[in-house]
């Protein structure tokens, strides 16, 4: 692709490339996330003050581990209540020589922030302040003013840039003024690439997309020193002593003692797998403890990220299906885990509170031994069943029975008709799925997302012998040996050291998903040396290490899977794109907001997806391979030489599932970021293979539809060379499974091999693709796996 003026967003990418390259995340804004503020991230990503010898600045800053780049700030005194705040500050990036570039966005996210950049070229730095309003290169933004502060110096092994910036604290933005949080705690985040600009003189210079991003906590509001010493560094003074305005004055009343009350069944994480079996626990009797490391979602958990339009309604960004689009371009998108380099749900429902909503019941192949599963699973269909009756899907889910917005689903149909698919209702037959397609399926009820929040907690919530805890995150299991005694949190209030106890036959269930079990576990001294070692030289973790003689050797983050899928974004002029959904969250076409409000009905109460498809393909291997389509309106993005209309853009998205052979591994970088060390897509060519002959079969009829025309890939591009240049990191589905696999790491009773009571009910457990976007599979997985938890005997 090259080095081009797009280049966040390179051409050929679809949307999956943010998750993977661009900043997906940002600090809290509202009311339910402030309590973000309570110090979620592991204790190793929180910055604090240091001096720098070089001019003495005392700045608050955090060296990130992976490519040792440090990034700090000092500010000016806070202002005095009611004053407006000093609109600049003081920072500085110092970054090994192979950093590239390098950026820093003081306010925790890449939309709608300031975000500062630099480079060297010769022995000069080269910087300017950038915005953007979409995962697209940042331009310059008007405002800010920087200034060079004499301590900035290229040599041999480092680059320092070292400046005053001005206009700097606030900036204005089509959405309203927004900040950093100076007299908080804040989240900035740091971007890093190992690719030179494309002409490095030039501040304005393109580049591509960072190879790498992350975050870290920041106390803001220790960051101040007073004005003089601040007027001393800003005119590039050196030295002094930082004198602080805050005066921290030392209590010496004695705090009564934490007693922490000890529980059953501790269940570490609130998605799909977590709250099945949260809620089965506590139908059973058992005392039963459910921690989640972020806050509330929809209304009815207390969640109140609401917009405008719907103010008054007790409607939240998680309850309205039609805004699961708008989770990808928000300024303040505080759900996604800011730990995890993947897009993963870090709210009460996981996943499920931010996803897709499509909602597939199993199908039998999806347990059959051959696929992993211990053959004593294999007769799976009475949990799918007590699933279903918990949790029924709908394909019709606004409130007055019609469907909307279908112009994408005759389209498609038609195309597949001509393939030789039947059209189904799709959970009427979960096991027909070879050249069939129907209208998407979602767990949506009353118009409003549902889900296992809306269902398995409502009911928990409503046992006395149940108790759930937002923001509270847990580091590691405490384990003697085998036996585990109780898990150790960031929330000193629940036990002396955050330590919160089991009863003497208690166990632990980890459901904190395909990426937050497995760092769980490496840090609780269980997975491979290598992973282990990482704990082990994290000044934070490694103290809650166990000894080494009681490190427990398993394959915990291997065998991972996820759909590798391909965009292709056709028009037709039947479809409406429905303004690519962009508008939905501030300024939404009325007369559908209001349909919406006044009775639930309508587009609002549908997610994007309009159609779903699967087939089977065979391998040269002579492997059976499925894909499932789902189609859309709207695209993530286009690229073509064609002229075409851009109302008239639709997305047909191309998964390859059951029977993919290619695997992949998730483990933890030195900053405890838990990501994919080796991506889980086409490392077997086969799977390559089967899917290009995928994607060529659902065009092969496209000129029996008329109007139908495919722009991206154009005619300029082969298929096979469209998936060839695919940027890797957009193969990405969003559906991890398989790091810490049945038989692998757990055994048939879900339980960690070589521990008496500790226990992994999630998507990490499946040992290969399901059919269909997940979901509904982890939560029929998590009623087999809690009733075998329950059946096994030593439990409390
Ligand atoms: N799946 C579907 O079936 N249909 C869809 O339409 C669909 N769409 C999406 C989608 O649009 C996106 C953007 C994403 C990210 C996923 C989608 N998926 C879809 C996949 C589906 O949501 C996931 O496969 C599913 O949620 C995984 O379920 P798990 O139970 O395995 O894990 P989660 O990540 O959902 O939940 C883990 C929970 O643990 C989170 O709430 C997290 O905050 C919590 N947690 C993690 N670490 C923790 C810790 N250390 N302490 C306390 N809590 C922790
Ligand atoms: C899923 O199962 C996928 O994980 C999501 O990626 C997918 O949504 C949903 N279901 C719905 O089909 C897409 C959105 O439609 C895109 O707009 C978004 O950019 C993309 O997810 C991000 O991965």
């Amino acid at each position: 692709m090259g080095s081009m003026v797009n280049a966040f967003k390179a051409n050929g990418e679809k949307e999956q490339d943010r998750s993977n390259h661009c900043l997906p995340h940002s600090p809290r804004r509202n009311a339910s996330a402030l309590s973000i503020d309570h110090s979620p991230l592991p204790l190793s990503q929180a910055g604090g003050p240091y001096t720098d010898p070089d001019n003495g600045i005392t700045f608050w800053g955090y060296t990130e581990p992976v490519h040792k780049v440090t990034y700090g700030f000092v500010f000016p005194p806070l202002a005095a209540s009611g004053s407006p705040q000093s609109n600049e500050f003081i920072g500085e990036i110092v970054a090994p020589i192979a950093t590239k570039w390098a950026g820093i966005s003081p306010g925790g996210n890449m939309l709608q922030n300031l975000l500062l950049t630099a480079w060297p070229n010769g022995n000069s730095i080269v910087r300017s302040a950038r915005f953007t309003t979409d995962y697209v290169l940042p331009t310059a933004m008007s405002g800010p003013v920087l200034t060079d502060l004499p301590s900035s110096k290229v040599n041999s092994t480092h680059w320092k840039w070292v400046y005053r910036c001005v206009n700097c604290q606030s900036w204005s933005t089509a959405a309203g003024t927004r900040s950093i949080p100076v007299d908080s705690f804040g989240v900035p985040a740091w971007a890093w690439s190992s690719v030179a600009v494309d002409s490095p003189s030039n501040p304005q210079s393109t580049f591509l997309e960072h190879n790498d991003f992350g975050f870290f906590g920041l106390d803001y509001s220790a960051a101040h020193v007073s004005q003089a010493t601040y007027d001393n560094w800003k005119a590039g003074g050196t030295g002094g002593p930082p004198t602080t305005t805050t005066t921290t004055t030392t209590t010496t009343t004695t705090q009564p003692p934490v007693t922490a009350t000890p529980y059953d069944y501790i269940v570490v994480g609130s998605g799909p797998g977590g709250l099945v079996t949260a809620d089965r626990l506590s139908e059973a009797g058992k005392k039963v403890l459910l921690l989640e490391r972020g806050g509330p979602s929809t209304w009815e958990t207390g969640g109140r990220y609401s917009p405008a339009w719907a103010n008054g309604h007790n409607l939240t960004k998680f309850d309205v299906p039609s805004l699961f689009e708008s989770m990808f371009n928000d300024g303040n998108p505080f759900w996604w885990c800011k730990d995890v380099n993947v897009f993963a749900g870090c709210l009460t429902g996981g996943g499920t509170s931010i996803n897709g909503a499509l909602y597939f019941l199993p199908p039998y192949s999806d347990f059959a031994p051959t696929t992993g599963w211990p053959v004593s699973w294999g007769n799976h269909a009475p949990y799918t069943a007590k699933m279903k009756a918990r949790l029924p899907s709908t394909d019709a889910p606004s409130t007055d029975g019609k469907r909307y917005l279908e112009q994408t689903f005759d389209v498609a149909a038609a195309l597949l008709k001509g393939q030789g698919y039947s059209q189904i209702t799709i959970n009427d037959n979960p096991d027909y799925k070879d050249h069939a397609y129907g209208y998407s399926a979602y767990n949506f009820a009353k118009g409003k997302r549902n889900g296992p929040v809306g269902t398995y907690l409502k009911t928990a919530l409503a046992r006395p012998n149940f108790t759930f805890k937002n923001y509270v995150y847990v580091l590691n299991v405490v384990r003697k040996g085998a036996q585990i005694t109780g898990v150790k949190t960031n929330d000193t209030s629940l036990g002396p050291d955050g330590i919160i106890p089991l009863t003497s036959k208690g166990r632990v269930v980890l459901s904190a998903g395909a990426f937050g079990s497995p760092r769980i576990l490496f840090r609780s001294g269980i997975g491979p040396t290598d992973m282990i070692n990482i704990v082990k030289n994290d000044a934070a973790a490694s103290p809650n290490l166990p000894p080494q003689a009681e490190y427990i050797n398993l394959p915990v983050g291997s065998y991972v899977s996820d759909n590798p899928s391909i965009n292709l974004v056709f028009t037709h002029p039947s479809v409406d794109a429905y303004d690519n959904w962009a508008p939905i969250w501030t300024n939404p076409r009325p007369a559908d907001s209001a349909q919406y409000l006044k009775s639930g009905a309508g587009v609002f109460s549908q997610g994007s997806p309009r159609l779903n498809f699967w087939r089977a393909l065979s391998g040269s291997d002579g492997k059976t391979r499925w894909l499932q389509g789902t189609v859309r309106p709207g695209a993530a993005s286009v690229t073509t030489s064609y002229p075409y209309n851009a109302s008239q853009i639709f997305t047909i998205t191309a998964y390859l599932s059951t029977g993919i052979t290619s695997r992949g591994r998730i483990g933890i970088d030195a900053a405890m970021t838990a990501r994919a060390l080796v991506a889980p897509w086409f490392t077997d060519p086969i799977d390559k293979a089967v899917l290009i002959q995928g994607l060529n079969d659902i065009i092969s009829n496209i000129n029996s539809v008329p109007g139908l025309k495919l722009i991206t890939p154009d005619n300029t591009v082969t298929m096979t060379n469209y998936v060839n240049n695919y940027d890797p990191g957009s193969l990405n589905s969003n559906h991890w499974v398989g790091s810490n696999s049945i038989s692998k790491v757990v055994d048939e009773n879900t339980k960690v091999f070589n521990t008496n009571n500790l226990f992994v009910v999630d998507a990490s457990i499946i040992p290969q693709l399901p059919m269909s976007n997940p979901h509904a599979t982890i939560m029929s997985v998590a009623e087999q796996g809690v009733a075998r938890i329950l059946a096994l005997a030593g439990g409390p």
